[in-house]
């Protein structure tokens, strides 16, 4: 399209501000501009204006007829514990069969942590100082060495973020994983507007774009030529996390199973939430379909809602971690009037300039930036099924610097699954209270990733290692 043609478009939009500065931009900066200008779908912007912007009261969720979804529980906690031996069978025959890959969202810009730098090469365990990608990568190697088939990783960055997180990998060999199985691509673009629907310049000659949230990630599987990929490779299924999270099972044989036997196109798994006010969604039922409620939707008075026996009526807390079917991957890429990924408004400090073009800070909220989410997709999704796993074997984010969910709080849920493995395989292991060890310990994902592969390198070892501080596994 000719830059005549681009800017008549967002004049007739009502968005010809995104080309005040124009005759001020020298040539480079023009095509820049134009580029970032063409990623832009007008009427789209002008939707969810309409939608979500402009609109006043009785926005969020729709809240009508929430159940409480069904869930499949633990065997520990009065699940079926042949059905999940069954599960864990059918899932390791997919992975022997190479039928699975990893994919983690990584396009997230972490703030909160306050960490400057792609979050995966963020450091998280106690001795080695791994960063959260050398956690999975080791995990996604011990997963392609137990089932003999190693596996293929998919891993969403940002604009900010796609070339230093390529380059970390460069730089670290690929943490021993084949560097042809590894790709990464990058979500898609949203512009941010103000509150009078306007879209957003960061500079004179550049607007300002944000990532598209995770639900981006369908859309960028398709788009990217991954699910073509995992069509020639025999990948079928694949086995989602966030990047935040290292204690997360990233090739869980049972949950694999449990998503093949329902016959799902996207599944999910939860944890009891520890605490009302507990910052996760919730699975809930819905006009007969699983939806997740984030917590931020659901009121808090139904948040603390109870059942007779006092336990919470809305317990099933979503941490993020889905298998999803490759084809309804595609299905929902493809989009279309029923099967689309809505929008979030996200109220933000969007940096930008003003009508001089002197940059402007904003000290608190100034626009809207808009997202999707994953778990968006459940609805749409055949058989979607929701199982319980382990908090303490699943899930320890860092999300913050300090107090819950930080770099902390992490190490320490690291820690304290080691001294369980250890004691399970029989040592004798000095802990506190809530299950630390005193000795600083840490265990390579490719010495061990679950108790019985644990178990197994343990009752090998002869001498066995004193268990002191220092103490490193590999
Ligand atoms: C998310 C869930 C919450 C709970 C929690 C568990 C939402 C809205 N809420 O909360 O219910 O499950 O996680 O930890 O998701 N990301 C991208 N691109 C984006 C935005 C995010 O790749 O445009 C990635 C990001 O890198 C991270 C993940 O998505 O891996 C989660 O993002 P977040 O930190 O914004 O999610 P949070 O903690 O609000």
């Amino acid at each position: 399209m000719s830059y005549e043609q681009l800017i008549t478009n967002f004049r007739a939009a009502g968005q010809g501000q995104v080309f005040a500065f124009w005759d001020s931009l020298d040539a480079n900066e023009r095509a820049e501009l134009a580029a970032q200008a063409g990623e832009v779908e007008l009427a789209e912007v002008e939707r969810l204006n309409r939608t979500l912007v402009f609109k006043t009261g009785g926005g969020g969720a729709n809240l009508d007829g929430l159940a409480p979804a069904p869930v499949t529980r633990l065997p520990a906690n009065g699940g079926d514990a042949a059905q999940w031996a069954k599960a864990r069978t059918l899932g390791e025959q997919a992975l022997r069969a190479g039928r699975v890959a990893a994919f983690t969202v990584a396009g997230g810009q972490g703030t909160r942590l306050g960490y400057d730098g792609p979050k995966g090469t963020f450091a998280v365990t106690p001795l080695k100082q791994k960063s959260l990608f050398q956690v999975f990568a080791e995990k996604i190697r011990a997963a392609g060495q137990r089932y003999g088939k190693p596996l293929h990783w998919f891993i969403m960055t940002s604009h900010a973020n796609h070339a230093q997180t390529e380059g970390f990998f460069a730089e670290n060999k690929f943490f021993g994983l084949d560097r042809g199985r590894v790709h990464f691509f990058r979500q898609g673009r949203m512009p941010a507007v103000g509150y009078d629907g306007k879209i957003l310049l960061e500079t004179r000659g550049s607007l300002a774009l944000s990532p598209d949230g995770h639900g981006g990630s369908l859309r960028a599987l398709h788009r990217s030529g991954a699910l073509d990929l995992m069509k020639a490779e025999g990948v079928d299924t694949l086995s989602y996390f966030q990047v935040d999270n290292p204690l997360v099972r990233c090739i869980d044989a049972e949950f694999i199973g449990f998503h093949l036997a329902a016959g799902s196109e996207m599944s999910s798994k939860m944890v009891l939430k520890a605490y009302p006010e507990e910052k996760v969604g919730h699975f809930c039922l819905q006009d007969g379909k699983i939806v997740v409620v984030e917590y931020s939707d659901m009121p808090m008075s139904m948040q603390k809602e109870t059942n007779a026996d006092g336990s919470l009526r809305y317990a099933a807390g979503s941490i993020a971690i889905h298998v999803i079917d490759r084809e309804f991957a595609r299905r929902m890429a493809a989009g279309g009037e029923d099967v689309a990924l809505p929008f979030h408004r996200a109220d933000k400090k969007i940096a930008t300039i003003d009508a001089a073009g002197k940059a402007v800070k904003p000290e608190k909220a100034n626009g809207v930036k808009f997202e999707m989410f994953v778990f968006d997709a459940l609805p749409f999704a055949k058989n979607s099924i929701v199982i319980e796993t382990a908090r303490a074997d699943d899930f320890s984010p860092v999300k913050n610097a300090e107090g819950v969910d930080s770099p902390k709080t992490c190490r320490e849920d690291q820690m304290r699954q080691w001294a369980r493995w250890l004691k399970a395989a029989g040592a004798t292991v000095e802990t506190d209270a809530t299950g630390l060890p005193k000795a600083t310990v840490e265990v390579s994902p490719l010495f061990g990733y679950d108790p019985e592969t644990f178990a197994r390198r343990w009752n090998a070892l002869a001498p066995k290692p004193a268990i002191a501080s220092g103490l490193y596994l590999e």
